[in-house]
């Protein structure tokens, strides 16, 4: 079946820029991109994940700023979610054309992550990965089901992730982010057999 995007015919590109007490951050996504990611925020770690969930989507990712990290890098890593998560809101547009769903399972070595979602403009986030309140060399793990919440809930992404096993807490993360990457990836395919969304309200 060949796919193309001939339903959606202006740029999937958006830019955001909000600015707080607490972060100062813009992005500039395009959800027809090469898997790039560039920028920083001052949280390497973080930025891995973000360069992997990008790298499996192909969109390209550009960020930029910073965030109160002399307190710790909570406000910056849920703000980096919204600022995300306003931008693909407005370059998914009004959502015609694309495929809406998509799932994904990403072994890691050890660990076996799911992501299942739904570009449906209706937020929902489940987050079923137990793990301990550690860190990841100077990331505090806790803060993934932040950013991710975020992303959902500003995206308009009905979103569940699913931790099945897996001990090592980098490999598991990583696991996480490519499977939401994957899954985000094939929900934003163009389709050109779809006309409209694909929705029997008509609207997303
Ligand atoms: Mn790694």
């Amino acid at each position: 079946m060949k796919k193309s995007s001939t339903n959606v015919k202006r740029e999937r590109v958006a830019e955001v820029r909000r600015d707080t007490k607490e972060t100062q951050l813009a992005v500039r996504v395009n959800l027809d991109g090469k898997g790039v990611f560039a920028g920083s925020v001052g949280v390497p770690f973080f930025e891995h994940m973000l360069d992997l969930f990008t790298r499996h989507a192909l969109v390209d990712l550009e960020l930029k700023g910073k965030g109160d990290l002399q307190i710790d890098a909570h406000h910056t890593v849920e703000d980096v979610g919204i600022v995300l998560g306003q931008a693909v809101r407005q370059a998914l547009g009004d959502r015609a054309g694309i495929e809406r769903y998509g799932e994904a399972y990403v072994p890691m070595e050890e660990s076996l992550a799911r992501c299942v979602l739904d570009l449906c403009n209706r937020p929902y986030f489940r987050y079923n990965v137990s793990i301990p309140k550690a860190k990841v060399g100077e990331f505090d793990v806790e803060l993934v089901e932040e950013f991710l919440r975020a992303f959902a809930f500003n995206a308009g992404i009905t979103m569940h992730v699913e931790l099945f096993y897996g001990s090592n807490l980098h490999h598991i993360l990583e696991a996480v982010f490519k499977a939401v990457g994957r899954a985000f990836g094939k929900a934003i395919q163009c389709n050109s057999r779809i006309e409209g969304v694909l929705s029997t309200k008509g609207k997303l």
